[in-house]
């Protein structure tokens, strides 16, 4: 079956998760992706990856000037990471509320990081902040072909 009118739409966005290296280490990576997969967004990219220094410090460019910043790009290069694409309208806002708060302590349970995670520096996931971070981190984390676009059976049964 054929449904346009599922496939594109001005509302949809795209954002880009990331289970950190402390994810992976501690065998969340399945967990973590059940979260965004049973909330109904739609998943358009998915890989293994050790991240090189140079993307890392791209990718958390805003942060340079941030004491923590040498021991970020430190954590987030400590081992493989599992770098995603969603898209779905509102997802950029609705994956950092199942995300949660930066610390851990603070995020509230039933959220990623209030159920699995207890310190700000190692708190297993990232999500973008906006649409266009979303785009940016997304373009950034991915090559061209990596990308799938594709109609999930569920669709008419999530939105009418
Ligand atoms: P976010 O991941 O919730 O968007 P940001 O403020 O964008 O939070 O910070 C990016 C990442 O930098 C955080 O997820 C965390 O891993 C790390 N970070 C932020 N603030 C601190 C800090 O005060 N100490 C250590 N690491 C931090
Ligand atoms: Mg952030």
């Amino acid at each position: 079956i054929f449904l346009p009118h599922l496939v594109a739409s001005m509302e949809v966005e795209e954002t880009y998760i990331m289970v950190k290296p402390d994810g992976v280490q501690r065998g969340l990576v399945g967990e973590i992706i059940s979260r965004f997969e049973k909330k109904g967004f739609k998943l358009t990219g998915l890989k293994l990856f050790q991240c090189p220094k140079e993307l890392a410090e791209e990718h958390y460019k805003d942060l340079k000037s941030r004491p923590f910043f040498p021991k970020l790009i430190n954590y987030i290069t400590s081992g493989p990471v599992v770098c995603m694409a969603w898209e779905g309208v509102g997802v950029v806002a609705s994956a950092r509320k199942l995300i949660g708060s930066t610390d851990p302590l603070q995020a509230e349970p039933g959220t990623i990081r209030g159920d699995l995670a207890v310190q700000t520096g190692r708190n297993v996931v990232h999500g973008s902040d906006s649409p266009e971070n979303g785009k940016r981190e997304i373009g950034l984390w991915f090559k061209e072909g990596e990308l799938c676009q594709w109609i999930p059976a569920q669709a008419p049964w999530l939105r009418e």
